[in-house]
C-alpha cells in the first residue's frame, strides 16, 4: 500500500477504487422463489450517462455530496435528472448507432415512491444485467452482482423510504466490460450486449417467506409420485401446504429448520412436446403463498438411449442465441415465440439455447408451447480454469440458473460449458460443475458441448465420464473440410452414453449462390447439411442434434465481406424473414424422423 504525504488523497489518486465495492455480492443463495408474487415494476424511463472511466463509483456519486463541510457548493460531474432517458429494460447497443459498439459502464438512475406494510421486506430483482451491476439506493451502496445472464436479488428493506411521502433515488452501474477472468472470458463468438436488459422489479414478501419451491415427479420411473421441496427464509419448524387443485392434491409439508419435503401420490397427465400439459401448483406457509405453473415429465438415460417419460426420444433440435436485430438480447415474448414457432415449423422438438442462460421467459414459453430445452452456462472456450474466483463465478451462475428454472418441464439438460480444450485443470473445473448440477437436480440430465479429439479423430473427452449425455460440436465440411473424417470420427468412437451433435453447420450469406465448393454460399451450406445428415443419421448412438444455428447473429469476430460482422451459419437471415435452402433440408429430415417415430 502506498503512503501519501497529503492527508486527504482524493479519488483521482486512488487506484484501487473497486476494492470497497467487493465483498457485497448477491449470490445464488440470495435468490428466492418469486413466481406468482406481487411485483412493482421499475421498468420504464431511466436517466442515463455513459461512464467510460467509472467516475460514478470512483467519486461516490451515490452520496450526492453537493456541499463541503462549510456549506459551500461543490462542482458536480453528474446531473441525474437532466441526463437523457432510456427505456429499460433494453440493450443500449440497439438504442442508437453511437452506442452500438460501446462496452463499459453506463449509469442509470430514477426515482420512485413505495409503500411498505408493517412486517414486510422489499427486494429488488434485476432479471439480467451484463456483466457486473452495482446497486445504490438513497445514498447507500447495496451490493453488486456478477454474471450477465442470471438474476440478482437485493434486500432493500432497510434502505428504502417506504411511506410514499419521500422519493427513493436508485442508481445502477451496469458494466459490460469483457475481462479475461470472467465467465465468459473476453473472446467469444457472439456480440457483447450491454445493459439492464431484463425486468426490474420490486417484490414484497412477509418477514418469513418461501425461498424455495421445487416441484417435480420423483424420478423413479413410476410417473405416479410428485415431490415438493420447500425452503424458508428463516430456520424455523412449521407446516406448509402444497396444492395442485386440478389433481385434487392438498398435502402437508413438514418444515424442519427452514426446509421440508413431501411426496404425494398422483397420476398427472405427462408433459411432452406433443402434450405440453401444465398444472397450477401452490405452496402456503404462515403468511406467505406462492404459485407456479408446471408440467410433469421424466427424462433419463438408459445405455445409449435418452428416454422421455420412459420412451426413447430423438432430440430433433436447433441451436439459438438470445438475439434479435432490433432488440439485441432484450427479446420480446413475440420474438421468443417466433423462434419457437420457426423451430417447430422445421420439425424440432428440442432447442439448444446457447451459450448462456436466456431469459426465464423463454423456458416458460417452451413449457407452454411444448419444446424441450438444453440450457447452458457461459463456460465457453478458454476460461481461467485455475482461478478459484472464476470457478466460484461459474458455479454461482449454474446455481442461479438451476434454481431459477427448476420448475420448467421443458428444460431437460443442464450444460456446464462449450468447447473447452481437454486439460487437467479444465477437467477438474468442469467435473466440479457437473457434480454440482447433479447434486442440485436429480430430475435432469447433465451435459456439455465437447470438442472432437482431432489427434485421434474420436469422441474421447475425459469430461464424458461425468456427463449423462455427451454433447459434441463438429464442423466436418466446414472448419474440417474433409468430409470423410466424419465417418472416421464415428467409427473410431464407441461412447458408452448417448451423443447429441450440439453443433455442425456452415456459413451462407442469404441468397448468395455459387457452387458447393464456394464457402459462404447457400449451395455450400446446403451441401454440408445434406452430407452431415446422411452420415449422422446412420449412427446409432447419436440421439439428437442441434445444428448451428437458427438465424444469423451479430459477431464482432466475423469481419469478412460475406460475414459483415455477422455469423452467417443461420438457417434463416438475421431478421428471420428469409429461410435459406438448408432450412428445408433439415425440415425434410426431421419430418421424416417424426413420421418414423409415429409409425
Ligand atoms: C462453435 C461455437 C459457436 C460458434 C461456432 C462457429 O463451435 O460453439 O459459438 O459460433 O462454432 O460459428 O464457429
Amino acid at each position: 500500500m502506498l503512503k501519501y504525504r497529503q492527508k486527504n488523497v482524493s479519488d483521482i489518486n486512488l487506484e484501487d477504487y473497486l476494492g470497497e465495492y467487493e465483498g457485497r455480492q448477491a449470490l445464488a443463495e440470495d435468490m428466492f422463489f418469486d413466481a406468482g408474487r406481487k411485483k412493482q415494476s421499475l421498468n420504464g424511463l431511466w436517466h442515463y450517462a455513459v461512464d467510460q472511466y467509472d467516475i460514478c463509483i470512483r467519486q461516490h456519486w451515490f452520496e450526492e455530496r453537493k456541499f463541503d463541510a462549510s456549506g459551500n457548493t461543490l462542482p458536480l460531474d453528474y446531473s441525474f435528472d437532466e441526463w437523457p432517458v432510456m427505456e429499460l429494460p433494453c440493450c443500449w447497443n440497439t438504442q442508437c448507432d453511437q452506442f452500438l459498439l460501446y462496452e463499459g459502464s453506463m449509469i442509470f438512475t430514477r426515482t420512485f415512491r413505495e409503500v411498505r406494510k408493517a412486517g414486510e421486506r422489499i427486494f429488488l430483482k434485476l432479471g439480467g444485467v451484463n456483466y457486473i451491476v452495482r446497486v445504490f439506493l438513497n445514498k447507500q451502496y447495496l451490493g453488486m452482482h456478477r454474471g450477465g445472464s442470471t438474476p440478482a436479488y437485493f434486500d432493500i428493506t432497510d434502505a428504502i423510504n417506504d411511506d410514499f411521502k419521500e422519493e427513493n433515488r436508485i442508481i445502477l452501474q451496469a458494466d459490460s466490460t469483457r475481462r479475461p477472468e470472467q465467465v465468459p472470458t473476453e473472446n467469444t463468438d457472439w456480440f457483447n450486449y450491454g445493459g439492464v436488459y431484463r425486468d426490474i422489479d420490486l417484490i414484497h414478501v412477509p418477514e418469513v417467506f418461501i425461498k424455495k419451491f421445487q416441484v417435480s415427479l420423483v424420478p423413479d420411473g413410476t410417473f405416479s409420485k410428485i415431490r415438493v421441496r420447500a425452503g424458508l427464509s428463516a430456520c424455523i419448524s412449521t407446516k406448509a401446504v402444497f396444492e395442485i387443485p386440478e389433481l385434487q392434491v392438498k398435502a402437508e409439508v413438514p418444515i424442519e429448520n427452514g426446509t421440508g419435503e413431501a411426496v404425494v401420490e398422483a397420476s398427472p397427465e405427462l408433459w411432452s412436446p406433443d402434450t405440453p400439459k401444465l398444472y397450477r401448483v401452490s405452496l402456503s406457509v404462515q403468511g406467505d403463498h406462492v404459485e407456479d405453473e408446471t408440467g410433469f415429465r421424466e427424462i433419463t438415460v438408459q445405455g445409449r438411449d435418452i428416454l422421455l417419460n420412459g420412451r426413447p426420444v430423438f432430440l430433433r433440435g436447433v441451436s439459438c442465441h438470445e438475439e434479435s436485430v432490433e432488440n439485441g438480447k432484450a427479446l420480446t415474448d413475440e420474438e421468443r415465440l417466433e423462434n419457437i414457432r420457426i423451430a417447430k415449423e422445421m420439425g424440432c422438438n428440442f432447442m439448444r439455447v446457447a451459450h448462456y442462460p436466456h431469459s426465464e421467459r423463454m423456458a416458460r414459453l417452451a413449457d407452454r408451447e411444448g419444446l424441450l430445452l438444453w440450457e447452458e452456462i457461459p463456460v465457453y472456450w478458454a476460461i481461467r480454469f485455475t482461478r478459484k474466483e472464476t470457478y466460484e463465478d461459474a458455479e454461482n451462475q449454474l446455481k442461479e440458473l438451476i434454481w431459477r428454472d427448476f420448475n420448467r418441464a421443458s428444460v431437460i439438460i443442464w450444460s456446464v460449458g462449450n468447447e473447452n480444450a481437454d486439460s487437467d485443470e479444465r477437467l477438474e473445473f468442469m467435473k466440479n460443475l457437473a457434480e454440482c448440477a447433479h447434486r442440485l437436480d436429480d430430475t435432469r440430465m447433465v451435459s456439455a458441448a465437447c470438442l472432437v479429439s482431432y489427434d485421434e479423430m474420436a469422441i474421447n473427452d475425459r469430461l464424458a465420464d461425468y456427463l449423462d449425455i455427451i454433447g459434441l460440436n463438429e464442423y466436418m465440411g466446414w472448419y474440417t473440410p474433409d468430409f470423410s473424417q466424419l465417418t472416421n470420427l464415428f467409427e473410431n468412437s464407441s461412447p458408452a452414453k448417448p451423443v447429441v451433435i450440439t453443433e455442425f453447420g456452415a456459413d451462407a450469406l442469404p441468397r448468395h449462390r455459387g457452387s458447393i465448393y464456394d464457402k459462404g454460399t447457400e449451395d455450400c451450406q446446403t451441401y454440408v447439411y445434406e452430407r452431415q445428415i446422411e452420415t449422422i443419421g446412420k449412427i446409432d448412438y447419436i440421439k439428437g442434434m442441434a445444428p448451428w444455428i437458427l438465424y444469423d447473429f451479430r459477431c464482432p469476430r466475423r469481419t469478412s465481406l460475406i460475414q459483415g460482422y455477422y455469423n452467417r451459419k443461420g438457417l434463416l437471415s438475421p431478421d428471420k424473414t428469409y429461410r435459406k435452402p438448408a432450412f428445408y433440408v433439415m425440415q425434410a429430415f426431421y419430418r421424416g424422423l417424426e413420421q418414423k417415430t409415429m409409425q
